[in-house]
């Protein structure tokens, strides 16, 4: 696999620098090599110092978002898809600013519980929007990966067969899906059958639990979700995603529905996620080298 990462909820609901900073020392800290940050608002954030702190530390950052309502690129009006794909080309540029080497997330809708059906016309005005800031994304050498979510967080990508269908309509070969173990677990029949399913056009992968908690705690079963990534031969990162009121900001919380409090001290839950899916990895090589043996 490649880099293992955590989410930077885990740490801070990101409103400020220190709070940021303080992510990346803490991740480091714990032996993670790359972080996942919330959309941040350039403005707010001096990315340059983001950026020297994270190649210092030699953690890798990468931007996860979802568009919001009045910027949805699945929408059918005009002024709607320009504005969301406008946030897309901002974020990419942020991605670039601040070093990292990868935007995902929902990237292709707004990120909310809809309450309508979504259009063929929505899908053409997403697909056009993601293939044009693939080409934005790739000039600036940034990664595009667009995640796979439950069919509370979005009408428009709820599995990976409908993701990958996503990808071939783009007609673009560098734009790749991004699957979560929490969201495949609500929408695929065969979560490790999903992996497969996406082999090589795997580019990013989230590590939830079915409550979003202490991993081990639900009912995932990661031996199969593990296996399926190794028969892929997935090297890209892994990362451990985690939420609890315990972390809160007003956009990510709220769309993630994150009512309760899953754990209150972080320092135990990310030691535990990272002891968690090394030894899981470990497990799934030995049953592949015991399974190999004639
Ligand atoms: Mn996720």
């Amino acid at each position: 696999m490649g880099r293992l990462g955590i989410h930077s909820f885990v740490w801070t609901g990101g409103q400020t620098q220190q709070g940021l900073e303080n992510a990346l020392e803490k991740s480091a800290e714990h032996g993670y090599r790359t972080i996942e940050f919330a959309y941040l608002r350039p403005e707010l954030f001096d990315l340059d110092r983001l950026a020297k702190k994270a190649q210092s530390l030699d953690v890798q950052i990468g931007v996860t978002m979802g568009l919001p309502r009045d910027k949805d690129v699945s929408a059918t009006d005009a002024q709607t898809v320009e504005g969301g794909k406008r946030m897309l080309a901002d974020a990419v540029h942020a991605v670039r600013d601040i070093g990292g080497n990868k935007l995902g997330g929902i990237l292709y809708s707004a990120h909310t519980k809809y309450d309508r059906q979504p259009t063929e016309d929505g899908w053409k005005n997403s697909v056009e929007a993601i293939a044009e800031t693939a080409e934005i994304a790739r000039a600036a050498g940034v990664d595009l990966v667009l995640e796979v979510v439950n069919r509370f967080e979005t009408n428009l990508l709820n599995t990976t067969a409908q993701g990958l269908k996503f990808l071939d309509d783009t007609g673009r070969d560098d734009v790749r899906l991004h699957l979560d173990t929490f969201h495949m677990n609500i929408e695929e029949a065969n979560p490790a059958a999903a992996i497969r399913l996406a082999g090589d056009r795997l580019g990013y992968f989230h590590i939830g639990e079915s409550n979003r908690g202490y991993l081990g705690d639900g009912v995932i079963d990661f031996d199969r979700i593990f296996d399926a990534l190794l028969d892929i031969d997935y090297q890209r990162d892994i990362v451990f995603e985690s939420f609890s009121t315990a972390v809160v900001d007003e956009g990510l919380s709220l769309a993630c529905a994150i009512w309760r409090d899953t754990w209150t001290e972080n320092d135990p839950l990310a030691a535990h996620a990272k002891g968690f899916i090394e030894q899981k990895m470990a497990e799934a090589k030995r049953r592949r080298a015991t399974n190999a043996r004639p």
